[in-house]
């Protein structure tokens, strides 16, 4: 089966006519419906799949022989509202496809392997981005993942127990990652590098550190024809000042990224001033000395803005990761199993970013010839797609084969 294949079954899954792309929230009956889909292709293979207390599917096999911690590989299935069709599930239909490869190499395998499904990586739902990895690599505090609310104000406490989940033992879960030795995850490239390299398989080199703040501008409802424009305290104006000038910061920072993707106006209605307005902003950099910087400017325009207008405001971070260099002795066996692919940092957050923490993790980024992302544009053609899966397969044997004597790292290969 090739990927193109196997990514056609789930294509209307999620799909959202309204926005075009797919809109598939973690933990929503979509995301089961793509769960389910993920489940019975690892069950005809023959792995023993479980799906652990904080949401992830995992599909492993244990060949005779293979003891030990597994080398897992994997992705997400949920998207952004509007999202395309490769931003996580290439990583998992590549994953499959390249375990069909692997598994004629049961015989000269040392370690156990896996496929991983992380719930939620978008943050879509609840805020946070990564919440499934950052669940079980104890990145976030249960009580607070419980606290964290959707769009309806459903509770992640709720929506977890809905989704079968015990919201007593979400979180921590050293006992599941001990089992895991090494992560690669195989993800399109949010970019236009490998295009520009003319490639069709990099391997990644770090993930820019990147973080998501709630701004609520309060200020005064009102009638929109009856109140003069000396009187207003709008936090609409305010807001859409607050937006330009940090656009303007970022792009006077070099480097760094700011984006206010999601604005929603409290009521929302055609002949009224907004009482208040909350919107998201996404801001990212390399160093994160600059990105605390550009937090500290930004808490403080925000602070003036809304008093030039006679409104108040609050910044309140929702989620946070650091700048990631992969591991370097992983990726000298990623570089040893793919001679020549290139080395591309990415601006793009994923689960193995968030598990780098707490384990040896790596990427792969397969080409994608619009270079767009969080958008139905994204592409992958269906024989890049069968180059990643056959460079996936080959990292993943390479490294199931390291003797278990070896560290996974091959930190002497650096
Ligand atoms: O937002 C990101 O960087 C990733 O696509 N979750
Ligand atoms: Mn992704
Ligand atoms: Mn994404």
């Amino acid at each position: 089966m090739t990927v193109a294949t196997m990514l056609s079954e789930i294509e209307t899954i999620g799909a959202d006519r309204s926005r075009g792309g797919h809109s598939r929230p973690g933990y929503s009956r979509v995301d089961r419906e793509l769960r389910e889909w993920f489940v019975a292709h690892a069950q005809r293979r023959g792995l023993d799949v479980q799906r652990d207390r904080n949401g992830i599917v995992w599909a492993w096999w244990r060949p005779a022989g293979a003891t030990g911690p597994a080398i897992v590989t994997g992705s997400h299935l949920d998207s952004v509202p509007g999202g395309g069709a490769y931003d996580g599930p290439l990583g998992v239909a590549s994953a499959l496809v390249a375990f069909d490869e692997l598994r004629a190499e049961e015989s000269a395998l040392e370690r156990p392997v896996a496929i991983g499904v992380f719930p939620e990586e978008e943050g879509s739902r609840f805020g946070v981005a990564c919440l499934g990895s950052r669940l079980l690599s104890g990145a976030i505090a249960r009580d607070r993942a419980l606290a964290l609310r959707d769009g309806e104000g459903d509770s992640f406490a709720d929506v977890a127990r809905r989704d079968g989940l015990d919201p007593e033992l979400v979180g921590r879960d050293d006992a599941q990652l001990s089992q895991i030795g090494a992560f690669v995850e195989l993800h399109v490239e949010q970019g236009r590098g490998l295009v520009d390299l003319d490639r069709p398989v990099a391997i990644a080199s770090s993930i820019l550190g990147h973080g998501r703040w709630r701004v609520v501008v309060q200020g005064q409802g009102n009638h929109a024809g009856t109140t003069l424009m000396g009187d207003r305290r709008d936090p609409l104006v305010a807001a859409a000042a607050m937006i330009l000038a940090i656009r303007d910061l970022a792009r006077a920072t070099p480097d760094a990224r700011a984006t206010v993707g999601r604005i929603e106006p409290t009521p929302g209605g055609t002949n009224v001033i907004a009482s208040a307005v909350s919107f998201w902003i996404d801001l990212r950099h390399p160093d994160d000395l600059v990105t605390a910087e550009l937090v500290a400017r930004t808490r403080d325009l925000v602070a003036s803005l809304a008093a030039a207008e006679g409104c108040r405001a609050t910044m309140h971070e929702e989620s946070l990761s650091p700048t990631v260099d992969f591991d370097g002795g992983l990726r000298a066996r990623l570089r040893s199993a793919l001679p020549t692919a290139p080395e591309l940092g990415t601006g793009a957050g994923h689960d193995a970013g968030v598990l780098a923490a707490r384990i040896p993790t790596a990427m792969l980024f397969v080409r994608n010839p619009t270079g767009v992302s969080h958008s139905p544009d994204e592409l992958v053609e269906d024989a890049d797609a069968e180059a990643g899966a056959a460079a996936l397969a080959r990292v993943w044997g390479a490294l199931a084969r390291v003797p278990r004597s070896a560290p996974i790292t091959g930190a002497d290969l650096e």
